[in-house]
């Protein structure tokens, strides 16, 4: 079977809280490799950008100023089935939901409610591309043109 790359980014309230360790031991336990990792504090368009799907939200200003209250630690996992097992790792969006439902799982371990829920999983093949080349200059998720890199990868 072949492996997939999914990015896993701790928001500002997980990285200032100190659950990067705790959340690398559970990724590393939980069989994914961890191949590339970077420290980023967002400005307003970056947030912005990256949750471009919801700007129409009522939350959205909300989640932008979450988004850039301090660095976040982005990373790009791989293993067999990536995107969904990272998300099912994290549990559900809202966190208070994720602590009765999904009492081990990642948000509800160190997230507040829907907006503070500590970590973000790509939903799908498309949103990891889009995401690893959002945060790593010339990386893709699988084979094809990157243009930022200029050459074919994989
Ligand atoms: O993919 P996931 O992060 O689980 O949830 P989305 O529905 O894509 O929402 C993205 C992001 O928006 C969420 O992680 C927090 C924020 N948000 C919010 O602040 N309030 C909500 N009611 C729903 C989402
Ligand atoms: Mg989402």
């Amino acid at each position: 079977v072949e492996k997939e790359k999914t990015i896993a980014l701790i928001k500002p309230d997980g990285v200032s809280g100190n659950y990067t360790d705790g959340i690398k031991r559970v990724i590393l336990e939980s069989g994914f490799s961890i191949l590339r990792e970077t420290i980023v504090q967002l400005d307003e368009d970056k947030a912005a950008n990256f949750y471009a799907e919801h700007s129409s939200r009522t939350f959205f200003s909300s989640l932008i100023k979450y988004m850039t209250s301090g660095p976040v630690l982005v990373m790009v996992l791989e293993k067999e089935n990536a995107i969904a097992d990272w998300r099912g790792l994290i549990g559900p969006t809202d966190a208070r939901k994720a602590k009765i439902t999904h009492p081990h799982s990642v948000r509800a371990m160190c997230g507040l409610d829907s907006e503070k829920n500590c970590v973000h999983g790509s939903d799908s093949a498309l949103s990891a591309q889009r995401e690893m080349s959002f945060f790593f200059k010339g990386m893709s998720s699988g084979g094809g043109f990157d243009k930022d890199a200029g050459t074919h990868t994989q």
